[in-house]
């Protein structure tokens, strides 16, 4: 299998997650944002990434989005399982899912880009890095206002995963599912900003069990040695 992949990016993460919880064997290619849209948009129709090539006579040629790749890995080996055996368990973690990828995924994505091209400018203040940065910020309309709302966002998603989190080691029920997968690599960038990651100690340890749960290397903020 092949993974089309931004290399730094937390849905990208959340797709490899997947495989590497699956143990299934794959290969990545890293684009470069912009030029990416002319492999990716002839395969998916859609520009973003991560999109897997299965490389399998009988499979999908191409399979657009994180969370139809998880769903895809499923079906392509089932064990160890990602869905929870019980159906109203099963479908509360596709909600949390859904949530954490199109609400707060993007706010992490806001508050992110906002610290590395403000005070965590010094992580990478190449001209090359701050361009990119530059040209997220305005495709995705962050700003300082748009920021604020983010963060919003994210206090109250900190809740709710400490409620479920301190509660019990898995989102729901008691094995890994779809939802703590989606939780762990979408909140994994806030690792590099101070604020969070001494605010929320209890959210990082979390992040940390489930990559190598995964047998997924630590993002940058949690990377050991
Ligand atoms: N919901 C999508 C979101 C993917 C997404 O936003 N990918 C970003 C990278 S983090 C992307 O490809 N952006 C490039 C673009 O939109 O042109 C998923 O889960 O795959």
């Amino acid at each position: 299998m092949l993974l089309l992949q931004f290399s730094t990016s937390h849905y990208c993460r959340k797709a490899r997650m997947g495989l590497g919880y699956k143990q299934v064997k794959y290969k990545t290619e890293n684009l470069t944002p912009g030029w990416h849209i002319r492999r990716v948009r002839p395969l998916t129709g859609l520009n973003t990434l991560p999109v897997l090539l299965p490389e399998i006579d009988g499979q999908p040629h191409a399979i657009a989005d994180s969370t139809e790749i998880l769903k895809f890995l499923e079906t392509y080996q089932p064990q160890p399982s990602l869905f929870l055996p019980d159906y109203e368990q099963q479908t509360e973690a596709w909600m949390l899912e859904d949530w954490l990828d199109e609400s707060i995924g993007t706010a992490t994505r806001f508050v992110y880009y906002q610290f590395r091209a403000v005070e965590g400018k010094q992580i990478d203040p190449s001209l090359v890095s701050q361009m990119v940065i530059s040209v997220v910020r305005q495709q995705y309309g962050i700003n300082q206002a748009s920021v604020e709302l983010a963060k919003n966002r994210l206090v109250m998603a900190f809740s709710e995963l400490s409620i479920r989190w301190q509660k019990n080691d898995y989102l729901v029920g008691n094995q890994l599912s779809v939802a703590d997968i989606s939780a762990a690599a979408l909140l994994s960038p806030l690792a590099l900003i101070p604020e969070y990651r001494q605010g929320y100690p209890w959210l990082f340890e979390r992040i940390v069990q489930i990559h190598k749960l995964c047998n997924e290397p630590l993002p940058p903020g949690l990377s050991e040695g």
